[in-house]
């Protein structure tokens, strides 16, 4: 036999889904012209596109922010009687879409329906004068979707129908770079299904090096898997809520959002010191963990680069993993209802998801539901 094809690599399995990226997320608003403000003001987006009455469009507004790769379009119905407003009526404001940066949206919707996908709308190719992106969609949890965007031959500042927002109040950025990643809360039991879903339709794989016996713990009640892409720019942990001591995290959320849906979107920063800084002196509201959580941090995480003094004035938890550390922070919700918050992180080498912060988190977490009385 050749030595030579004994020794050699298998070969990587076709992406049969190949994604760059996210390439925006709509978050469906009962007023989208206030939450565009609050991203701007408390988070730092940049005003960049606007579709609405301006536009010729008259049931529903959309304001586009940006800060770094991260896209996020606010939306909300302009009359009684819509889906939008049934949406916002049965979930409150929360994520409706996770649109993905794809190079073709006609294989991208082929290819998963045809391995079962429910079809929300097929390929539709939109064009202006600054060219056209075709967009197709199908469902995943809840009332959620994902949108495969292709926007190769297109130079316009969001997607054909929306003009350039330019107002002359643009707050500095926070330091907002990409999506980490965002988590899907879904229903009791129902964590193995959506991890099915993204391996059969989406081609996705899931992250070893978690396991989820490790956050099924006294501190609370979940289960979580990561689903990734095959180049690693898509990270998906699904959880589900558990039988526990207390009340599951997860189970507050599925009442209070009627259903499953998206929990928490992480962004990362290139320097959490200053983002998390300027994001308090803003307003935005984070998760507290007591002054013991700094105690034994120095023999958990090891030597860091950051000043231990400063992590703990600000909040920042840190976690060590084979490959290096994370930091990350946690904020309240940001919507009225207790479901959808933000997760800031800096990456130094650490693949993995905080593992050694769960207990800590969740019982900060634990603590606001008791202020909620939901525990
Ligand atoms: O995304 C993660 O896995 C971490 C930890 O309800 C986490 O950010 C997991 C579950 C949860 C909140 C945070
Ligand atoms: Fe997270």
């Amino acid at each position: 036999m050749n030595p030579s094809v004994l020794s050699a690599p298998a070969a990587p399995p076709v992406d049969f889904l190949p994604i760059n990226g996210t390439d925006y997320i709509e978050l469906y608003v009962s007023n989208a012209r206030q939450a565009a403000h609050y991203f701007q003001s408390a988070m730092g987006f940049q005003p960049l596109a606007y579709a609405g009455l301006e536009t010729g469009i008259r049931d529903r507004e959309s304001y586009v922010v940006q800060q770094g790769k991260i896209r996020l379009v606010l939306t909300a119905p302009l009359s009684g009687g819509t889906e939008i407003g049934r949406h916002i009526d049965h979930h409150g404001d929360g994520v409706k879409t996770v649109a993905l940066w794809v190079e073709d949206a006609f294989s991208a919707f082929e290819e998963t329906t045809h391995r079962g996908a429910v079809p929300v709308f097929e390929p539709v190719t939109e064009s202006d004068s600054q060219g056209s992106v075709t967009r197709s969609a199908i469902r995943t949890y809840g009332d959620t979707i994902h949108v495969f965007v292709d926007r190769s031959r297109y130079n316009g500042v969001f997607l054909p129908g929306y003009k350039a927002w330019n107002p002359e109040y643009r707050p500095d950025p926070a330091g907002l770079k990409y999506v980490d990643h965002m988590v899907g809360n879904v229903g009791w039991g129902e964590m193995n299904t959506w991890v099915r879903f993204y391996a059969e339709v989406m081609g996705f794989s899931q992250l070893v090096g978690f396991d989820d016996k490790d956050i099924s713990t006294e501190y609370t009640a979940l289960m979580s898997k990561v689903m990734s892409n095959g180049n690693g720019r898509i990270k998906f942990p699904i959880n589900e809520p558990a039988e526990g001591r207390k009340k599951s995290q997860v189970e507050e959320y599925l009442d209070f959002y009627g259903g499953a849906g998206v929990q928490h979107i992480a962004v990362a920063t290139e320097d959490i010191l200053c983002t998390v800084t300027a994001l308090r002196a803003r307003g935005i509201e984070f998760l507290k963990v007591p002054a013991s959580y700094y105690e034994d941090l120095k023999e958990r995480v090891g030597p860091i680069d950051e000043n231990l003094e400063e992590l703990e004035r600000l909040g920042i938890l840190v976690d060590r993993d084979d490959e290096g550390y994370l930091l990350q922070i946690f904020t309240k919700p940001v919507v009225s209802r207790p479901t959808l918050f933000f997760e800031v992180i800096q990456r130094k080498g650490a693949r993995s998801f905080g593992k050694g912060n769960f207990k800590a988190l969740f019982e900060a977490i634990e603590r606001e539901q008791a202020l909620r009385g939901t525990l």
